[in-house]
Order: C-alpha cells, then sequence, then structure tokens
C-alpha cells in the first residue's frame, strides 16, 4: 500500500491554453513539452485504513485547506478507479529552486500519479497514467513522459483520447532551455483562472485555436529533423500569441513585467548577433530561454549581465517518471 515515484517539470513549447471541460482537464488544444531534467517533485503515498482523511505534506510541512482539498479530489478519483476507499499520507518534495517561481502543478500530480496508483498495485502504462494526471493538472498529463511530448487533445467527451505521447527520447537531441528568474512576487492570476477568463472573453482566443494545431506540425517537424531554428522560431511565435490572447480579456491582464520584457529585447539582440537562442514564457514574470549547448554560455553570460536577471538555471530534456525504492 505503498510507493514513491519520481515526476519532472516540463516546459510547453506549444502552449496549452484553455480547458473544453473543465471538471475532465480537456484542452482546447493540443500542446508539446520537453521534460526538464533539473526540476522534480519526489512522492511517496502510502494508503491506510486508519486515517480519516488524506494527509499532505509538502517540502516536510502540512499544505493548507485548499492544497489539501484539491489533493483529495485527485485522489478519490485514483480511489474511485481502483475500487478503494483508503485514505493516504501523500509526503512530496518539490526540488526547485526554493522561492523561484518555478514550482509546478505538472510535476507534482504526475509523481503522485504515478505513486498512489503502484502504491494500489495498478499496474498502469504511460497512456493511463498520463490521463489520470491529466485529473490533477493539465500540464502533468505530459510529465509522465521524458524529453519530447505531445499532448493530443483529443476529441471524445469522456477524455479516453486525450493523453501525452513521446515524441523524442531526452538522449536522442540535447537542447539547453535556461530557466531566467527575475523575481519570485505571487501570481496575480493563476493560470487556471487566466485560461478560464481568456477562453469566456478574449476576442483573439479563436485566432489562437486557429493557428494551434499548425504550430504543433511543425514544432514536430523540427523535432524530428533536429532543425533547431524552425523549433525555436515556431516556439517564441507560439508563446506571443498565447500572451496576446489575455491582452483582449475582460478584464485584461498579462504576466509580463518590465524585466520579462528586458529579456525578451535582449534575445532578439543575441539573433542579430548571430546566436540562436528564442524565449518562451509561461503563466508568470520568467522567461526560458532556448539554445544549443555550444551557445550556452554565450547566452547566459549576456542574461547574467542585466539588472533584471537574478539567477539562471539550465535545464536539458529529462526523464520521465521513475519509481524509486520506498
Ligand atoms: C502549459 N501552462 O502548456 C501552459 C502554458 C501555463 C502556460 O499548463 O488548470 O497548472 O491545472 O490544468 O496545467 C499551467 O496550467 O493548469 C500550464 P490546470 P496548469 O504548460
Amino acid at each position: 500500500m505503498k510507493a514513491v515515484a519520481q515526476a519532472h517539470t516540463n516546459i510547453a513549447l506549444i502552449k496549452y491554453w484553455g480547458k473544453r471541460d473543465e471538471a475532465l482537464f480537456l484542452p482546447m488544444n493540443s500542446s508539446l513539452s520537453i521534460t526538464l531534467d533539473r526540476f522534480y517533485t519526489t512522492t511517496g503515498v502510502q494508503f491506510c485504513k486508519d486515517l480519516s482523511k488524506d494527509i499532505f505534506m509538502l517540502n516536510g510541512e502540512l499544505v493548507n485547506e485548499q492544497e489539501l482539498a484539491k489533493m483529495t479530489r485527485f485522489l478519490d478519483i485514483i480511489r474511485n478507479y481502483a475500487g478503494v476507499q483508503e485514505h493516504a499520507i501523500i509526503n512530496s518534495t518539490n526540488k526547485v529552486p526554493t522561492a523561484a517561481g518555478f514550482a509546478s502543478s505538472a510535476s507534482g500530480y504526475a509523481a503522485v500519479a504515478a505513486a498512489s496508483t503502484k502504491a494500489l498495485g495498478l499496474e498502469l502504462g504511460g497512456k493511463e497514467l498520463s490521463m489520470l494526471a491529466r485529473r490533477g493538472s493539465g500540464s502533468a498529463t505530459r510529465s509522465i513522459f521524458g524529453g519530447y511530448v505531445e499532448w493530443q487533445k483529443g476529441e471524445r467527451e469522456d477524455g479516453s483520447d486525450s493523453y501525452a505521447k513521446q515524441i523524442l527520447g531526452e538522449k536522442e537531441w540535447g537542447l539547453t532551455i535556461l530557466s531566467v528568474l527575475l523575481e519570485s512576487k505571487c501570481k496575480k492570476v493563476s493560470s487556471r483562472e487566466g485560461m478560464k477568463r481568456t477562453v469566456e472573453t478574449s476576442p483573439f482566443y479563436s485566432g489562437w485555436l486557429d493557428t494551434v494545431e499548425h504550430d504543433i506540425y511543425s514544432a514536430k517537424e523540427a523535432i524530428r529533423n533536429h532543425d533547431f531554428d524552425q523549433l525555436g522560431k515556431v516556439s517564441e511565435a507560439n508563446a506571443l500569441k498565447m500572451h496576446a490572447t489575455m491582452l483582449g480579456a475582460t478584464p485584461p491582464f498579462t504576466y509580463w513585467q518590465s524585466g520579462t520584457l528586458a529579456v525578451m529585447e535582449r534575445i532578439q539582440e543575441l539573433r542579430e548577433e548571430g546566436i540562436s537562442a528564442y524565449f518562451t514564457i509561461d503563466a508568470g514574470p520568467n522567461v526560458k530561454v532556448l539554445c544549443m549547448p555550444n551557445d550556452e554560455e554565450r547566452v547566459r553570460a549576456a542574461l547574467l549581465h542585466m539588472s533584471e536577471v537574478e539567477d539562471i538555471y539550465s535545464c536539458h530534456p529529462g526523464p520521465g517518471i521513475t519509481y524509486l525504492p520506498e
């Protein structure tokens, strides 16, 4: 009744932005990501007969009621799937730089999905695990697999065709992803709220949907051909389009801060200087920069020079779920 699993975070190059079904976490569009070696969550789950509720410890401390309720809702889905009623002790450790704003529900829910199903003796394949992780957080769908991963949105109403697949293994193409830390304030608009508001109110959202499947196609082609510039261009453009939808929402919002724009400009300048580097930005102010490993030091040096940049973490494609000894 006990198991330990590890899952890594991922960075989307073609973004998941918007749900068509909020209860089942079904996305409006397919997305594509790289699982990152540097940031991960290790989670132990033990189901016990004597517990009257779930206990969730994160980094050695009990989480607040809201986080606990989310976890219990998720474990209810697992319990229902396995046909058991026991509550569980969940003990999670996030290996992300403290207070860096990189903490992710992706690695968190992927690790719980893996550890809890193993603890209950279910032997799930990646596809089933990916669909279960999706019910905890959309981006967790992709963190089941290592390397380059596509989450296919699926067509069915029950979500049975909405899961992730590996496109290319983590050892097969070694890009560098620099996670550029600008600041660590809490987000004003959560990504869950942000995507909902955008879907419901932004006139630009239809433009997003009209083009995102083509972006997926182009990114997959680039990955297949190991064409870094094609992948960088489509990733940067896709991130900009996602952020543009938010400016059209009511009320409008943005995750960008002045430092975000400064890093974006610096990357564009580096390209003019002949260095192939591209940026992407998630639902927060920090920027992730894609480059080839042999340009990493030059890009890092240029960015560290900027007053807006606090720190830079170098990441590479990392593995999918692994199980650890209890
Ligand atoms: C992504 N993001 O594809 C996109 C890009 C943020 C921007 O997935 O509501 O925490 O739990 O499904 O997965 C962040 O949203 O949202 C996210 P829920 P999630 O990585």
